[in-house]
């Protein structure tokens, strides 16, 4: 595959005003008739009038041409070069009609992108490059068209048929066949196409806007599943409302719909007037999804909401721009997500979650800049450096700007940008405008890959009461970028004083204290900060809210760390120096393993665990974060080579440790909050969230101590609660339990139960792949063979190998690398239906780099032979390649 380069951008030769399809829907093949109003693009047309008009090319992939005419002249085959990729003709005017018709297979596309179908349902995919598998067209998305689209299809099997914009007219035809056209007024590139036709109900509900218009919103779903949909629309309509509220932005057709579908490649999709989302991010009821669940469905519907405006409205010019919209949208739909829960819980899972994983990536062979400079397989680019890491660059921006100047400059980005496709530059410089700052240097957040580190040194002057950090900042070599420049950093602190108390702020040279807490703008590679009038040797909280993505280091001793648990007024950081002394004794406790010496954890942790159990005053939610130990990836991630077993054995070691120490104030906390759960029924906010996840917590570690009553407690909850998440949680333990009998009752009943449920066979599939115990790999192989799994449904896959492979360290990881040659057998399979999936799978493999030197062989042997396997696609053979590299 060829490698694409930003700096090798042009604009489009020809533009798209006008996009006119008829889709004929059957079984055994379909036909695509486009109509498209083509005009030469005055951005490139200075020189032609000697040299004539340059080539319409066209993009079509898998695509079979039946006919083709411009201007009602029809085209033969000396007219026009194909080849597998493109149609090439030549324009003989500068304004002109061409019209096509081909035939395509929606019923044996398993890649799930352009047109597919999705058990009985047909739908699409199109972003990035799919809509090229559906008819010849310019698929960029800087060529903008209106679209007009009728869709035909038999009635009876295809009762609803869906499109983009607005709905203009249907009607029957004859043979049992019917067909309905929706007009999109809004020009949009075609990734931004949809279609839907299937057999569905809808959930409907109205929204009036703030300019008090009535928007009509429908969520579709296969028949079995109308039940699950209620807590998608209550997500819908508010964050229809706080977009309102905090961006001023307001819903621009008359209809929103959501569809459900089973088989798809991500999340969801944010198609115009038309989401297409993957069921898992859709439905949600007590009974069948956790309170995790029920979060992902607020926030994904959010996300995608939000794209309507950053993303549709506001689109990128190409794909390198992609943060553009990904990271502003990610950032959205997070704020959104602390609105509606809990602010500091919402900023620790992110926050552990691109730690353990975004740096991870930025550390691996496919590290790439927030804007990518090149790629060969755009699909490949949805990264967790592009979206997570883009929206920490928009949150600095926020930081650094402030809310009111943020607010300034998204109006400003919408209101010059609106129905335009733009660059990551034309975001900042509308930040920049609107605030009258200069952001030059900060733009080294776009273009540099990497995680740069902050070493943070201090030193107190008692004489002249100041108090001094020095901050060292560099950032390690990543592929194609040895030398980096210093970051801008802004960097959240606050000083405590011997009580708890936050100390004024003073900097030298400034007139008065600002305050306490402040942010600092970091931005040469060594800077110091002295504040005067620090009464006493101050104790530094940094990096408040994790205000930038940087590896932090300051040499905190573990009693500072549990004073700054205890008294930090940031609850951010309050989590996080309770994760350091984790981490610390963690470490402790590996370094023991290693060394064959018999395992002892420092009481410390015991204390600081029983402290925040015994505050009752305590945020159940952020309890329960502070309790749950640091996750064998994330200690993965920061060991210089990861020694999988001492991991998983230090780990282990401490749950049990503090299961035992603290078996009674976990007891009483448990048998509270579960007592509580059996009043109240189950509930989906926040502060019953909060106390179901302290409860399910406190009984994984009660299960730890293997106690008869600890199983009594585990089989009641498994028995007689009212939802998923507290039979999950405690399918869970058991599983990871040695007690077996109860176990195999306990998977066996939950499987018969929801045998026909499939995302609750998801997590069925999920809770066993992820469990520690050895054997995994064998329980695993015997499940691929459950009648519920498929390979062909990304679903299935994800639960079962991605949570092996992902979470199941300790047995994928595997000495004799069968764990490594498992995986690689199925992303070979993979390959050839889903080259998405396929390439997905492929993580942990890249991260060879990080384990002992048979590891890597091992790892490397498997990304070896995947490569000599035949015939690859450009997505796995551009990870592959990249990886070995
Ligand atoms: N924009 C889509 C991603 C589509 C990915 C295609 N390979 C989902 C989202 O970020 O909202
Ligand atoms: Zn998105």
């Amino acid at each position: 595959p060829k490698v694409i380069y930003l700096k090798d951008y042009q604009a489009p030769e020809y533009l798209i005003d006008e996009t006119n399809l008829t889709f004929e829907l059957y079984e055994d093949h379909s036909l695509v008739h486009a109509q498209l109003v083509i005009r030469r693009n005055p951005e490139r047309a200075a020189g032609d009038s000697g040299a004539g008009l340059p080539p319409l090319v066209l993009d079509g992939q898998q695509l079979e041409l039946l006919s083709l005419a411009m201007d009602d002249r029809v085209l033969g085959e000396g007219d026009y070069q194909l080849d597998d990729s493109h149609l090439t003709l030549q324009p003989v005017s500068s304004q002109f009609t061409l019209d096509s018709t081909v035939r395509i297979h929606p019923e044996s596309n398993t890649a799930l992108e352009g047109l597919y179908k999705s058990g009985t349902m047909f739908c699409t995919q199109c972003e990035a490059e799919g809509f090229r598998k559906i008819t010849y067209y310019l698929d960029r998305p800087d060529v903008m068209s209106t679209f007009t689209t009728t869709i035909t299809a038999e009635q009876h099997r295809y009762p609803v048929l869906l499109s983009n914009g607005n709905p203009m007219a249907s009607g029957a035809e004859e043979g049992g066949r019917h067909w309905a056209t929706w007009q999109d007024p809004f020009k949009k590139p075609a990734y931004l196409f949809a279609l839907v036709a299937g057999d569905l109900w809808c959930v409907e509900d109205t929204f009036t806007t703030m300019n008090q218009r009535e928007v009509a919103l429908r969520i579709y779903v296969e028949p079995e599943n109308i039940d699950k949909v209620q807590h998608a629309m209550d997500s819908l309509k508010k964050s229809m409302r706080w977009d309102e509220e905090v961006y001023g932005r307001e819903y621009d057709l008359d209809i929103f719909m959501i569809v459900a579908v089973n088989d798809f490649n991500m999340g969801a999709m944010e198609n115009k007037g038309l989401n297409i989302f993957n069921s898992s991010c859709v439905l949600a009821k007590a009974e069948t999804a956790t309170d995790a669940a029920h979060q992902r469905v607020e926030a994904v519907v959010a996300h995608e909401y939000f794209h309507n405006w950053s993303g549709n409205r506001v689109t990128c010019r190409d794909w390198f721009q992609l943060s553009l919209k990904e990271g502003f949208t990610v950032f959205r739909d997070a704020e959104f997500s602390a609105d509606m829960n809990s602010r500091t819980v919402k900023r620790i899972e992110d926050v552990a979650f691109l730690r353990t994983n975004q740096f991870a990536e930025d550390a691996g062979p496919m590290a790439h800049p927030v804007r990518p400079d090149s790629f060969m397989e755009i699909s490949n680019f949805y990264t967790l450096t592009v979206y997570e890491k883009g929206a920490e660059v928009v949150r600095m921006i926020h930081t650094l700007l402030g809310a009111e100047g943020f607010r300034k400059g998204t109006d400003l980005y919408f209101e010059r940008h609106d129905g335009q496709a733009v660059t990551c530059d034309d975001f900042v410089k509308a930040m920049e405008d609107a605030n009258g700052v200069e952001l030059t240097q900060f733009k080294r957040w776009y273009s540099q890959s990497g995680t740069p580190r902050l070493q943070v040194e201090e030193s107190y002057d008692a004489q002249a009461k100041t108090y001094s950090l020095t901050f060292r900042q560099s950032c390690p070599a990543t592929p194609g970028q040895k030398e980096k420049a210093p970051f801008v950093i802004p960097l959240a602190l606050g000083l405590l004083d011997g009580k708890g108390n936050e100390l004024p702020l003073r900097l030298q040279g400034e007139g008065a204290a600002q305050g306490v807490g402040r942010v600092l703008a970091l931005t040469e590679a060594e800077q110091c900060f002295t504040f005067v009038d620090i009464p006493e040797r101050p104790l530094p909280s940094l990096l408040r809210g994790f205000s930038a993505p940087v590896k932090l280091s300051f040499p905190y001793s573990r009693d500072q760390l549990m004073f700054l648990m205890q008294h930090d007024s940031d609850g951010f950081n309050r989590w996080e120096a309770g994760q350091q002394l984790s981490v610390q004794v963690l470490q402790e406790l590996i370094a023991q393993h290693q060394k064959g010496e018999p395992l002892v954890l420092d009481s410390r942790l015991v204390k600081a665990f029983d402290t925040l159990l015994g505050d009752e005053s305590l945020d159940q939610a952020m309890v329960a974060e502070m309790l749950s130990l640091p996750s064998e990836a994330y200690l993965t991630e920061i060991s210089e080579v990861a020694d999988v077993e001492a991991i998983h054995a230090a780990r282990e070691f401490a749950r049990v440790t503090i299961g035992e120490a603290l078996y009674q104030p976990l007891l009483a906390r448990y048998r509270a909050n579960r007592a509580l759960s059996r009043e109240t029924g189950y509930i989906a906010e926040a502060a019953h969230i909060a106390r179901r996840t302290l409860q399910n917590i406190a009984l994984s570690y009660l299960m730890q101590s293997g106690k008869a009553e600890a199983l009594e407690a585990c089989l009641e909850q498994f028995n007689d609660c009212d939802n998923m998440t507290e039979r999950l949680s405690a399918l869970a333990v058991l599983v990871n339990s040695a007690f077996e009998q109860a176990k195999a009752d306990a998977l066996q009943r939950f499987a018969e139960y929801f045998k026909d449920d499939p995302l609750v066979m998801d997590q069925w599939f999920s809770v066993q792949a992820g469990c520690g115990l050895p054997g995994g790999l064998e329980r695993v192989q015997e499940l691929m063979k459950h009648p519920a799994f498929t390979l062909k449904n990304p679903n299935k896959v994800r639960a079962l190998i991605g949570a092996f492979a992902n979470q199941n360290l300790v047995n994928f990881h595997r000495a004799d690398g069968a764990g490594y040659r498992f995986l690689a057998d199925h992303v070979i399979a993979l390959n050839a239906l889903n080259p998405q999936i396929a390439s997905r799978q492929l993580t942990p493999l890249t991260r060879w780099r990080k384990y002992d030197t048979s590891r890597q062989q091992l790892m490397k042997a498997e990304l070896e032979r995947i490569l000599a396997s035949g015939e690859l696609s450009s997505d796995v053979y551009e990870i592959v390649s990249k990886s070995l590299a």
